[in-house]
């Protein structure tokens, strides 16, 4: 019996002899990735291969947990990669799963360059790509089938919108911020930091001190935010962050510099982990935008229809909200991340 790229196809065993194999291949290669593959394939139909970025952040700890389990949920095959924050390492996950012939390769890219390569082998070998979270930036055109992730761009603007709230709140004359930017390059990064600016483009009051680079870290967080207390001083009115994680390794360092997170700085994050919206909850962060990491429900019902030659979304964007000091979260549901 063959299935549709002529792969003979194999019953159970079959795929867990054909996964054991896998397993010593994989070994074979040195371990700067974790790997994980089932060790009981629960549906033989669709075997998926995904490549996640790492685990940087709650919020990427709680996609692969959301992926992991939907996967569970809906009888699929997954084969799970994670690149350790390496980009070379994505692309040699996405290697293994064309030469493994899986059904589907779904990836969160860590940056948007640098694809079009293994993008196009994918697409030689006739097996459809998802877009998890993030983007790609390729010369042709067509080389995935689409993108399931937050607007990005959105969240920027909706940080931006709060700011000129809270300034006219507060009835500031000159805003200083300075902004703790996501990994250099990639989709949310460039996305949060252009709509943070469009948004707040035509209110004079704003001006951006400077931009540094905290990767989404929490300890680059912590970094940025110190050389930006030594280099402005009190002069900072606002810290915009692109990630709970450097967030919440800002804001120690805020205080180290005698002065109130929430108060004498407005913090403004993007993400809406647990520990964040807590944190929001004592007052020092302002405002957190939602970016919700729960996309395999998505993911797993694209990689069904791509399987079955149907239709698909060019672009998925779930819905998200604003949580702010405008708010009482009191009633606020677990975040589950
Ligand atoms: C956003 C995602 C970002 C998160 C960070 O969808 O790509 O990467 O905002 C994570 O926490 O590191």
């Amino acid at each position: 019996m063959r299935n549709n790229k002529g792969r003979k196809k194999i019953g159970k065993i079959g795929v867990k002899c054909g996964l054991a194999m896998i397993s010593c291949l994989l070994f074979a290669v040195p371990l700067f990735a974790c790997r994980k593959t089932p060790a009981e394939p629960n549906n033989p139909e669709l075997l998926l291969g995904f490549s996640q970025i790492g685990s940087e952040s709650a919020w990427r700890v709680g996609n692969t947990t959301d992926i992991e389990e939907k996967a569970e949920e809906y009888g699929i095959s997954l084969m799970f990669e994670d690149a350790n924050q390496k980009q070379e390492n994505q692309i040699a996950a996405i290697r293994r799963f064309i030469a493994y012939k899986v059904d589907v390769i779904a990836f969160s890219p860590i940056v948007e360059e640098g694809w079009d390569n293994v993008l196009t082998e994918a697409k030689n070998a006739g097996i459809p790509v998802i877009l998890v979270d993030r983007d790609v930036n390729t010369s042709e055109e067509g080389l995935t089938a689409c993108l399931i992730g937050a607007d990005f761009y959105s969240e920027g603007v909706k940080a931006g919108e709060y700011l000129i709230r809270k300034a006219d709140a507060l009835g500031l004359e000159q805003v200083n911020i300075v902004e703790i930017a996501g990994t250099d390059n990639s989709t949310p990064m460039r996305q949060r930091q252009a709509g943070f600016k469009d948004a707040i483009a035509g209110d004079e009051r704003m001006n951006i001190l400077e931009s540094i680079d905290g990767d989404f870290l929490k300890s680059r967080g912590a970094e940025c935010m110190r050389t930006f207390l030594e280099k402005y001083g009190d002069e900072i009115d606002v810290v915009y962050s692109h990630n709970d994680e450097m967030t919440l390794g800002a804001l120690p360092e805020i205080e180290k510099a005698g002065l109130k997170p929430g108060e004498d700085i407005i913090v403004i994050s993007i993400d809406g982990g647990q520990d964040a919206i807590d944190v929001l909850k004592s007052g020092k962060i302002n405002c957190v935008v939602e970016c919700t990491p729960k996309l395999g429900k998505e993911v797993m019902e694209t990689a069904i229809k791509l399987k079955n030659g149907e239709e698909v979304d060019a672009i998925i964007h779930p819905e998200e909200q604003v949580f702010s000091d405008e708010q009482d979260l009191t009633n606020l549901a677990p975040r589950g991340y």
